[in-house]
């Protein structure tokens, strides 16, 4: 079932490179509601759970510290097909791929860090915006 809702996180390169205000409005420009917002940090505890299906791969460590290292912002967005036009929003993960006019090809530095996150799937959008946002912060 669609939930017309994704989650996000602008990512600490996004942050430290002072990317966050235009890559927000690249997000309401696109047409996507936030119904939760916040600044926070990931302990290393919360960054290695958010990211258990790649517990195998040669880059957990480095992404775990990675995005532990700096602030973050989480947000829940709705918008109709909120997955997938967000994804088309943020462009392929390695940013060197990405197309023309995305938020990675803007803002990413690298396939690691790459400046924000996008849920894959509705099921995975719902597991990661309860992940961070209480029922109470969710509007
Ligand atoms: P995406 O964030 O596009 O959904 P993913 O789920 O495959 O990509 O990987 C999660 C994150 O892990 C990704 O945003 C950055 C990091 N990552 C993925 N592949 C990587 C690689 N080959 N080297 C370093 N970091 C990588
Ligand atoms: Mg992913």
């Amino acid at each position: 079932m669609a939930t017309n809702r994704t989650f996000t996180m602008l990512k600490p390169d996004a942050i430290e490179n002072g990317h966050m205000g235009k890559i927000i409005d690249m997000i309401i420009d696109a047409g996507f509601a936030v119904k939760a917002m916040k600044y926070t940090q990931l302990s290393e505890e919360q960054a290695k759970k958010f990211y258990e299906v790649h517990a195998e791969r040669p880059f957990y460590g480095e992404l775990v510290e990675y995005m532990t290292s700096g602030p973050i912002v989480a947000a829940i967005l709705e918008k109709d097909n909120a997955v997938e036009d967000f994804r088309t929003l943020i462009g392929a993960t390695n940013p060197a791929e990405a197309a023309e006019g995305t938020v990675r090809k803007l803002y990413a530095e690298s396939i690691g860090r790459n400046a924000v996150h996008g849920s894959d799937s509705d099921e995975n959008a719902e597991i990661e915006g309860n992940f961070h946002f209480s029922a109470a912060e969710i509007h």
